[in-house]
């Protein structure tokens, strides 16, 4: 392994045992954990500037509608987005593709298909699947190839799907069961040839890499906090400004209006549109420190660790009697999820909690992928900054623990 820095003194939560053994957290994909300086900045805002935003005049509000703002400046600087106003702040990934899904739904007629793949997450499916039903659109599903969706994405299939009937193709940029990242600025250039708004569900890439919105020629992009250093509780709808002021509203409310009668109301231009009620002020303002902790660590570097502790595990556990493993063999981003025939994926990352290790086991919310691959559960570890490769020793020897035990 190259050198990295040792990251891991800023992570307060890292040293502690658990069970009796010194934790190894192998869980990123589902939420990182936070280093001191996003805690020091949710600690400062509540310590000193708590309140709220875009209504007050008085000085802690402005204050905090300051933070607010720059926060939203942080993120778009870090998507590299083309202004501020295109960055639309959420409750996470989720919440901005259903913000997404709902408000594109409602340009959508029977006839329009909306495309995504089979990979994707039920965020990023569920939400396409009811927009859909309400607008009597048909959904379309580009396929994985190979038996462990080694291959990707088909895209040669994709070239037939994308007919001028695609209104809409949502993909996911980093797949959070197969490791692999989808060629996001290629799949954008070809919907934007058959006029397809493009929605990419980047919520386990944009922590883990360079990414730029524009370089991508995405028209929307999701993603959450948690995943990348930041706050639970806050995520981000980036929307390309043109495509951003033709979505309409979803909640609706106090903030969002410009002015309010009892017979109608009239809205806000975006991004103010789409942030209904009391935003996530604290949640910003930690998601901005993580920008700076990521930036300062750099995100090539930060993309180049996650690989190589990714392809390390995949290396260290193709060996084992009857794994299978999930995902390309090579080029793997942080992740390495795998299935062993006759060890249920619960009882593994159980056993592997009696080691200290935190491992996450189930359908990953891909439960039509699995059911494609045949699949009822797979075991998924997966790495960040703060991993090493003594844990993923650590990792093999739990293995080889549990596999002992179940099978003598
Ligand atoms: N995946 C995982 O362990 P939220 O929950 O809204 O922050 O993110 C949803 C989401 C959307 N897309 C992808 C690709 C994701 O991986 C996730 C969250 C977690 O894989 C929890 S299931």
């Amino acid at each position: 392994m190259p050198t990295w820095p040792d990251v891991r003194a800023d992570f307060p939560i890292l040293h502690q045992r658990v069970h009796g053994h010194p934790l190894v957290y192998l869980d990123s994909g589902a939420t990182a954990q936070k280093p001191r300086a996003v805690i020091a900045a949710l600690v400062r805002y509540y310590e000193q500037d708590n309140s709220n935003v875009h209504r007050g005049l008085h000085a802690l509000s402005m204050r905090a509608t300051d933070a607010y703002e720059a926060a939203r400046a942080r993120v778009a600087q870090f998507l590299h987005a083309a202004e501020p106003a295109e960055v639309v702040f959420t409750r996470g990934t989720t919440d901005s593709l259903n913000l997404v899904a709902r408000g594109l739904a409602a340009d959508l007629r029977p006839g329009d298909v909306i495309l995504t793949t089979e990979m994707e997450h039920h965020s990023n499916l569920v939400p396409w699947q009811q927009a859909a039903q309400a607008s009597g659109a048909t959904l379309r599903y580009v396929p994985v190839l190979g038996a462990n969706a080694e291959g990707g994405l088909d895209l040669a299939a994709l070239d037939q799907l994308l007919t001028p009937q695609v209104k809409v193709f949502a993909f996911t940029h980093l797949s959070n069961t197969l490791g692999l990242l989808n060629p996001a600025a290629d799949l954008c250039r070809r919907a934007r040839a058959v006029g397809a708004v493009t929605v990419v569900d980047a919520a386990q890439s944009v922590g883990h890499g360079p990414l730029d919105v524009q370089a991508l020629g995405c028209d929307f992009l999701a993603f959450s906090g948690h995943k990348m250093c930041g706050p639970t509780g806050i995520g981000v709808l980036y929307g390309r400004r043109a495509r951003l002021d033709r979505l309409p509203p979803d909640a609706t409310g106090g903030g969002m209006v410009a002015s309010v009668d009892y017979e109608g109301s009239r809205w806000k231009p975006a991004p103010e549109r789409f942030e209904a009620g009391t935003p996530p002020i604290a949640g910003a303002i930690g998601l901005a420190a993580a920008c700076d902790y990521l930036d300062a660590l750099g995100r090539e570097a930060i993309a180049r660790h996650d690989q190589d502790l990714a392809q390390l595990a995949y290396e260290r556990l193709a060996p084992l009697p009857g794994i299978r493993l999930l995902g390309p063999a090579t080029g793997r981003r942080g992740l390495v999820c795998f299935a062993f025939a006759d060890v249920h994926a619960h009882d593994v990352v159980t056993f592997a909690d009696e080691d200290g290790l935190a491992l996450r086991g189930g359908h990953h919310c891909n439960q039509p992928l699995m059911r494609k691959l045949g699949l009822a559960s797979t075991t998924r570890a997966s790495f960040y900054v703060y991993n090493t490769a003594a844990e993923i020793d650590v990792l093999v020897a739990s293995l080889q623990r549990t596999l002992k035990f179940f099978r003598g």
